[in-house]
């Protein structure tokens, strides 16, 4: 019925239709309360109107009625507060065992990275039915990743990630929108989500060139050196990073840190930010010296070897999410 008369996008995700009828039942309290202003103004106007002879009368209040416009509204307000925070929080929390897609945005395109080693640009594929979390950042400006359909949209920073997590409900290609003012191209900065099947994303998924996310990864920690400090023989200079993914750290400062992407990302890009305790400070920056794509590629592959799965489980992890289960990051919340 709202395809025939669209006033709303297309429902095809599973936050979809959650937060339309948020938006109706928004929609229909303030009607209802414009509607009641309009005509008791109107009523009030008429009936109370000037007329020779009849003087003013002066009211001094009415606890009654004060009572009752605050307390009424006081628990309309609360339902429209605990109903958006429950859409809001699982629309904020990705389920742990999701598919997980890289996106990079810069002027004016968004670079898409699957764990599988497939690329894609202004283009995204992903199975239907399956919960797919996209791990975002941006090369420049702010962007924001804007999918209607699905109902989600979160701004893409420079510097930093930030998550937005879906499960589409209907196969079909959508539109993704960058909603945030990037530049003079900014409404150009449009792609396509598209929602497969899960036998036809499986075809997809396999049928690229690039090795997994997370070897390239691992080439590239050999390539900067960095496997000549962190070592798993506990012979390096650095720590460990078997392991590390969601996990807590202690800083030497004294704080303690949940390793997480942002973490991994800080530790890479800004290594004085965040000392790990019982180290010396020797590692340096590799600010400048990695691409956005390196830097998610070495994260993937450090989340790669923190995952309680034999090796090469990267691969079988994503690729057949759906019908296994899934013990990466769930116990470690
Ligand atoms: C010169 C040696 C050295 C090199 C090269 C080096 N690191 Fe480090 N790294 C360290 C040391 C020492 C620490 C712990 C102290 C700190 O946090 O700076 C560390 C900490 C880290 C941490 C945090 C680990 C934890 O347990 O919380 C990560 C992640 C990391 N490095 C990743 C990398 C990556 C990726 C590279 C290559 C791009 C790299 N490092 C290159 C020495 C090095
Ligand atoms: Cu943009």
């Amino acid at each position: 019925m709202l395809n025939d008369f669209p006033l709303w996008p297309q429902q095809a995700s599973t936050l979809a239709h959650r937060v339309d009828a948020l938006y109706i039942f928004l929609l229909i309290v303030t009607g209802m309360m414009a509607l009641l202003v309009c005509t008791l103004v109107i009523v009030f106007a008429a009936r109370f109107r000037n007329r020779p002879g009849v003087r003013a009368e002066q009211i001094e209040g009415s606890n009654a009625l004060e009572i009752t416009w605050s307390v009424i509204p006081f628990f309309v307000f609360m339902v429209i507060f605990a109903w958006g925070a429950v859409v809001y929080f699982s629309q904020r929390t990705p389920p742990a065992d999701a598919t997980e897609v890289y996106v990079v945005a810069k002027q004016w395109m968004w670079k898409v990275e699957h764990a599988e080693g497939q690329r894609e640009i202004n283009e995204l594929h992903v199975p239907v039915g399956r919960d797919v979390k996209l791990i975002m950042t941006s090369q420049d400006v702010i962007h924001s990743f804007y999918i209607p359909a699905f109902r989600v949209k979160q701004d893409v920073l420079p510097g930093r990630y930030t998550v937005e997590w879906f499960r589409a409900t209907k196969p079909g290609t959508y539109h993704l929108f960058c909603a945030e003012y990037c530049g003079t191209q900014h409404s150009g900065m449009v792609g396509d989500i598209v929602v497969l099947e899960p036998a036809q994303y499986e075809a997809w998924i396999n049928g690229g060139s690039n090795g997994p996310l997370s070897a390239t990864g691992e080439k590239i920690f050999a390539e900067l050196g960095c496997s000549t400090c962190h070592r798993t023989d506990m012979q390096g200079r650095g720590p460990n990073l078997q392991g590390v993914y969601g996990k807590p750290v202690e800083l030497a400062d004294g704080r303690t840190v949940t390793a997480d992407e942002n973490y991994l990302r800080e530790c890479i890009l800004d290594p004085g930010a965040k000392r790990v305790k019982g180290f010396q400070p020797i590692m340096p920056t590799f600010q400048g010296l990695v691409s956005e794509e390196q830097v998610n590629a070495l994260v993937a592959y450090i989340k790669s070897i923190s995952e309680t799965k034999p090796a090469g489980g990267m691969k079988t992890a994503n690729a057949g999410a759906a019908n296994q289960p899934q013990s990466n990051g769930s116990q470690v919340q």
